[in-house]
């Protein structure tokens, strides 16, 4: 198997961290899909990262069908719950995650922009879903040691990797200091070999 993914890609992060965690031995290919010698879209018609290439040669995308996939492949670690509602619960957690992070890269990618081309009331709109879904996430992980209570899952990993995403790219976004608890999240999941290995390189 071989992942075509870039180092800074959050949603290519979760599928890492998947991998790490489940011991799972894969291929890194880097391509960054914003070059101009990317080869992105000959695997994924959308052009987009992260592609699980399988040993069949199946392309498989995006980055939620990648995790579940892996999260089946084998019984090691799984990521998943098993119970049908709380799956569905992690998947909602990690739909709140890769929120955070489209929303984050929309703007960082307005930015880019020549500064008259830009829109700030497109900017303001992408801002907001940040902060309200930092606070959900906030709000629904309240004092517990995970997001889904009491076992690390996938939920915890979309978080961090959105967590991570903004330290990147928006540092000045104090999410620690407004959302205490996401900190402490945040400093337990560091300890983790998965996400030390795998933290975009600045
Ligand atoms: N929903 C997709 C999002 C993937 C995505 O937006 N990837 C970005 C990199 S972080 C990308 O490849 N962008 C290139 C483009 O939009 O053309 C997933 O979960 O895999």
């Amino acid at each position: 198997m071989k992942l075509i993914a870039s180092l800074t890609s959050p949603f290519a992060r979760k599928v890492r961290i998947v991998l790490a965690e489940k011991h799972i031995e894969c291929e890194l290919q880097i391509d960054v899909p914003w070059d101009a010698d990317t080869h992105v879209p000959d695997y994924n018609p959308l052009g987009k990262i992260p592609v699980l290439l399988m040993d069949d040669g199946t392309a498989l995308y995006d980055s939620r069908v990648i995790v579940e996939y892996l999260d089946h492949a084998t019984p090691v670690r799984n990521v998943f719950p098993k119970e049908s509602r709380s799956r569905i619960l992690a998947k909602r957690w990690e739909a709140l995650g890769d929120g955070i992070c489209d929303a984050a890269a929309t703007i960082f990618l307005e930015q880019k922009r020549p500064v008259p081309q830009q829109n700030p009331e497109w900017i303001a709109r992408q801002t907001q879903k940040i902060h309200r879904g930092l606070a959900a996430v906030a709000t629904d992980l309240g004092e517990h040691s995970w997001c889904m209570g009491d076992n690390f899952t996938l939920a915890d990993i979309a978080v961090g990797c959105a967590l991570g995403y903004l330290d990147l790219r928006f540092p000045h976004i104090a999410w620690r200091e407004n959302h205490p608890n996401l900190g402490r999240l945040a400093t337990k999941l560091a300890e983790r070999a998965s996400f030390s290995s795998t933290m975009p390189p600045v």
